[in-house]
């Protein structure tokens, strides 16, 4: 339960009793913060938030975010929340630690305050939901390049921004599993920002670096697609091979050329679901963030905090040519 929504249905009284007319519809109001706009991945999580939103009825997604990926651009996008008075931020952060000031202001003010997909430092959120378990993750995303060169290689990494809490963790998760790939050298690790002519260029340059490079490893749905790109605009097609997180309706041309054998992602949709009905679920305290809480989470079931106050949805899936034709409409 927020401050502000107390003081809401405060005023809503005393309008009433008054007779006023003016009464505010007393909608929660949750904003899902986007690392930035344009992102197809965050799209379809807020075709996720609206449909939960739907659900629970007076309730209002207020779907924003930066203009590109930056813990500044998200600072600003927090404060302006903030002045609006909204019941929760549900936040994918840029940084982990950047962000986390502007969001205490917002707890402080009485605003829910969570994050979801890429996450905030504990001090900066009240509870975290990740799309799958970081451990998965990383070994899905090595898995999938070591599958395709049975006598080893060469892989890079391109990934989003260099602060960027998912993408880290993954990549960590990943460096844990490497000992068990022994014939796979990773030569390099670039950052494309989660922008798409940066990750194209990135993912050319490191064809031009590593000549004899066999894979690009790009766990980012914007960085898969534009490393597919290069690759074809390269003539390498065969060569290196482009995997990592996409969605299928972003990768099913690279699949069908070749560019990209297969890749994996989770379901954005559900997940911008699942954060809007436990935003909802705190701001009316419904439920509380703590650790062993079960949240309800609608059509998903519930999910249950663990001892960081984390939650983790289901298991990557992957996608090849065999089965992208079936998902390519839907995210
Ligand atoms: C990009 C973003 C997002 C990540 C996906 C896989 O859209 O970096 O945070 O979860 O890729």
């Amino acid at each position: 339960m927020t401050l502000t929504r107390r003081f809401a249905i405060g005023l809503g009284l005393a309008a009433s009793l008054t007779g006023s007319t003016a009464m505010a519809q007393d909608n929660v109001r949750i904003a899902l913060v986007a690392k930035s706009l344009g992102n197809g991945f965050f799209e379809a999580a807020a075709r996720g938030a609206e449909e939960a939103a739907e659900e629970l009825g007076n309730t209002e997604i207020i779907y924003t975010g930066p203009t590109s990926t930056t813990a500044e651009g998200q600072i600003e996008v927090i404060n302006s929340l903030i002045a609006q008075r909204v019941d929760a931020i549900a936040i994918s952060a840029n940084d982990p630690d950047a962000v986390a000031p502007a969001l205490q202001k917002a707890m402080q003010r009485g605003i829910t305050v969570i994050s979801w997909d890429s996450g905030v430092a504990p001090e900066g959120r009240e509870m975290h939901l990740a799309p799958s378990s970081d451990e998965l993750i990383g070994q899905t995303i090595i898995k999938l390049a070591a599958d395709q060169l049975p006598d080893g290689g060469k892989v890079a990494l391109l990934s989003a921004t260099s602060t960027s809490t998912n993408q880290n963790t993954w990549i960590e998760e990943m460096n844990k599993v490497m000992d068990q790939y022994p014939d796979i050298e990773v030569v390099a690790t670039v950052y494309g920002d989660d922008l798409a002519d940066k990750s194209y260029r990135e993912a050319q340059g490191l064809m031009q670096s590593y000549p004899d490079l066999d894979a690009i490893i790009a766990p980012t749905s914007v960085g898969i697609v534009a490393a597919a790109q290069a690759v074809q605009d390269a003539g390498k097609v065969g060569e290196v091979n482009v995997t990592g997180l996409g969605l299928p309706s972003e990768m099913a041309g690279a699949v069908e050329s070749g560019a990209s054998k297969s890749f994996a992602i989770w379901n954005p949709v559900d997940l911008g679901y699942t954060t809007a009905m436990i935003a909802h679920a705190l701001a009316t305290d419904a439920a509380e963030a703590e650790p062993g809480a079960e949240i309800p989470t609608g059509r998903m079931g519930s999910v249950t905090l663990d001892d960081s106050n984390t939650a983790a949805m289901s298991e990557p899936f992957t996608y090849d040519s065999s089965n992208i034709d079936e998902f390519k409409s839907i995210f």
